[in-house]
């Protein structure tokens, strides 16, 4: 497990947040363990997690895999001519032909979201022998995957899942997946530094429900904001393809801005995982998932066109 205060690579200064640089000393890495030493002593996963809300496992998925994904999410978009060839690096051609080809958004994006290499990743046993090592238990994902296309200039707001996903089991994980290499100028996910402890902030949080109480799950301000009125430091790091980050429903997090010069889209997934014998939200399992208001997968903003101005989430 890292130490507190990791010094920070020079490349991550490259991080933005609604535009602007991340402020020198509110910048941090993420708690990492790497795959081999998470194979011989699964309880380092549980402590890193339970003490700093996240995890971070180095090489934890098959690399080669998380890659054959990648090209099966980006071919899906290259044939609706979003993506350019080769697919593999994920340049967006500013066009979309997927509105004309594919009148049923969901239906589409639900095609994409359920291909059988994307789930060979974040449905496989090595994620769900991460998650049970985690858990305790034996662990089952949910059915529901989010599969995030991020083009120029976005990012994901600061939230806590919990609000999202919290009408079956109290033990939930997050896992998020980086489609690919995520170096900081494509957006790494972000993290409030020891958040999961923000017991004044997480209290407000605990037991709201988006669709029930119709409130918006993210927070007004943006990241580099609520750390500076809370004097805390800012977490991320840069991700190869095979690194797998998991974390609890209390620890507030979004990403960074995508950066990327020449049109390249920072593709990932994050995909949830439970003690395999607790209640589950009905949202999120089915066939398919109902999703947020009965509207599965076409709720979501990857099921727009690529590039389309889009909601919050
Ligand atoms: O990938 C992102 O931009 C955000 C991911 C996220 O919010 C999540 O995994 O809960």
């Amino acid at each position: 497990m890292t130490a507190m205060k990791t010094p920070v690579p020079d490349d991550l200064r490259a991080v933005r947040v609604a535009g602007r640089a991340i402020p020198d000393g509110m910048l941090g890495t993420l708690h990492e363990v790497d795959a081999a030493v998470a194979r011989a002593a699964p309880a380092t996963l549980a402590a890193c997690l339970a003490r700093h809300g996240h995890v971070l496992v180095r090489g934890g998925l098959d690399r080669r895999a998380v890659r054959a994904a990648r090209e099966e999410v980006f071919a899906r978009l290259a044939a609706v001519g979003e993506i350019a060839q080769p697919v593999a690096d994920g340049v967006a051609t500013g066009t979309s032909r997927r509105a004309e080809l594919h009148p049923d958004a969901g239906a589409f994006w639900r095609g994409v979201c359920e291909g059988p290499r994307l789930r060979a990743v974040s449905h496989g046993a090595r994620l769900g022998a991460l998650a049970a090592a985690i858990l305790g238990r034996p662990a089952i994902p949910f059915d529901f995957l989010w599969l995030r296309t991020m083009v120029g200039g976005r990012a994901s707001p600061l939230h806590f899942d919990h609000v999202y996903m919290n009408r079956g089991s109290p033990d939930v994980l997050t896992a998020w997946i980086p489609l690919g290499d995520v170096p900081p100028e494509a957006g790494p996910i972000l993290f409030v530094e020891g958040s999961n402890r923000f017991e004044d902030v997480v209290s407000r949080y605990r037991g709201l429900d988006v669709d029930r109480d119709a409130m918006p799950g993210s927070f007004p301000e943006d990241a580099i904001g609520f750390a500076s009125a809370r004097g805390a430091r800012l977490l991320t790091s840069s991700f190869a393809a095979g690194d797998v980050l998991l974390f609890d429903m209390f620890s507030l997090h979004g990403s960074c801005d995508n950066v990327m010069e020449g049109d390249r889209v920072r593709l990932s997934c994050d995909v949830r995982w439970q003690p395999a014998a607790d209640a589950r939200d009905e949202r999120w399992f089915g066939d398919p998932p109902p999703g947020h208001g009965g509207r599965g997968y076409g709720g979501l903003n990857g099921a727009r066109p690529l590039g389309e101005a889009y909601a919050a989430r």
